[in-house]
């Protein structure tokens, strides 16, 4: 008979994995010890929007999934708790890692496996994780079998590419990697790589590093051709029609709670090693400033002087998401305050709640009180809604509209 995985952690990941796991077929209770949080999902209601999670959470009731804040007697968990970084030092706190491996000790049975699943900074597992569980008394090896299996699902497609992107399984031990692989196999279509517990720590914050560099060059390259009046998307265009060149697209800033926060990792770790990935941090961090200073520009050439005037559109990380971590629209509020400006309004159709001054929840009532809107996100609703804005004078960060009827980065 197959065992009960428990899924600790129920938010961006733990649920969307939880749900696919259930749904074809092995038998889970996910854990998270947010009561509101469990009792909306036992009540069948969601916690977060993402396309598909809907029909893949009533698929996985109607298997049995069950939610609990208690933490289960079993042999196996998948921990996706959240990893935040410390803001001074952009180390990582691994703290909600170590409560919940440390919950894990006190209810598991013999013989036990804990994957990891939360994104960690490269060695975590060997400076935190395995001093903690030698210090409950319990054996590695014997008793606690350990695996990290980052997870690679992207917001906004979740559920496809938890189906169809290739994994990583990193364990001490080849059985109980292939254990592991088996289960995952229940949902992944994709290969499923075994490897070392080390390996797969760093492969993790090494892809979303390659992303935050390869943003950085388009970001880098907007600031030049912004520099010589040169027009950044029809050049990157061109360059990417060359067989090996593929140049992402420049915008207000990388926001999330991955890809603007994993490289920090390697940069506390190799000071001395990462010139390239903390110039790309740097890139990518100045991207709000330069905004800024865009939008300034454009306020003094029609004489705008009221920044209540002026409308931010977007406050989620990126398009069509209601995650707001790291989101570039927070970066230049903050930088705003930074320089003592305020008043500026704010708009975003996935933001219900208010979560900064001057949010405005009605987007006609965000029209009418702006004479320019910032666009930061591209959210389809704007795209459905073009046709509003077109009197307005529009500072375009994410190439939506025609160069003549806006300012671009
Ligand atoms: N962005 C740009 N230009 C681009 C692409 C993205 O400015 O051409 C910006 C976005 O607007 C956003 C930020 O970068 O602010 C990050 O967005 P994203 O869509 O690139 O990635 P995330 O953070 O949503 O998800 C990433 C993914 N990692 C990689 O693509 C290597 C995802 O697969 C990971 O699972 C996720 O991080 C994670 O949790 O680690």
């Amino acid at each position: 008979m197959e065992n009960k995985v428990n899924v600790i952690g129920l938010g961006y990941i733990g649920l969307p994995t939880a749900l696919m796991m259930a749904k074809n077929g092995v038998d889970i209770v996910g854990t998270d010890i947010n009561e509101a949080l469990i009792s909306k999902l036992a009540n069948n209601e969601l916690t977060f929007e993402e396309k598909g999670l809907k029909e893949l959470f009533k698929d996985a009731v109607d298997e049995g999934i069950t939610f609990s804040t208690e933490y289960q007697k079993t042999d196996m968990y998948i921990v996706g708790v959240p990893t935040p970084y410390v803001s001074d030092n952009k180390k990582l706190d691994p703290t909600y890692v170590l409560t919940a491996v440390e919950s894990i000790l006190k209810n598991c049975m013999e013989n036990t496996v804990i994957i990891i699943e939360s994104t960690i900074a490269p060695g975590t597992i060997d400076k935190f994780v395995r001093p903690l569980i030698k210090e409950k008394g319990f054996t590695i090896g014997k008793d606690i079998h350990l695996v990290h299996a980052p997870e690679r699902i992207i917001p906004g497609n979740m559920i496809y590419e938890l189906e169809y992107n290739s994994r990583t399984i990193g364990a001490d031990d080849v059985e109980v990697g292939q254990k592991v692989k088996d289960i995952y196999a229940s949902f992944c279509k994709g290969e499923i790589v075994l490897t070392d517990i080390r390996s797969a720590e760093m492969s993790k914050v090494i892809e979303n590093t390659f992303r935050d560099v390869n943003i950085a060059f388009a970001n880098e390259l907007a600031k030049i051709c912004r520099s010589d009046d040169m027009d950044v998307y029809e050049i990157i265009r061109i360059a990417n029609k060359h067989p090996r060149v593929n140049i992402l697209q420049p915008g207000p800033g990388v926001g999330g709670h991955c890809i603007s926060v994993d490289p920090w990792f390697l940069v506390g770790d190799y000071p001395d090693l990462t010139n390239l990935i903390l110039s790309a941090r740097k890139i990518n961090d100045s991207m709000p400033e330069h905004v800024l200073k865009r939008l300034g520009d454009i306020m003094n050439e029609h004489n705008v002087k009221d920044l209540g005037r002026v409308g931010l559109y977007g406050l989620a990380y990126k398009e069509n998401v209601d995650d707001t971590r790291e989101s570039p629209t927070l970066q230049l509020l903050d930088k705003m305050q930074d320089n003592l400006a305020f008043g500026v309004k704010v708009y975003d159709p996935f933001i219900k709640e208010k979560m900064v001054e001057n949010q405005v929840f009605d987007f006609d009532e965000f029209v009418d009180n702006t004479d320019i809107i910032v666009i930061m996100l591209a959210h389809d609703h704007l795209k459905e809604n073009l046709g509003k804005i077109t009197d307005k004078i529009i500072l375009d960060t994410k190439n939506l509209l025609d160069p003549e009827t806006s300012y671009k980065l």
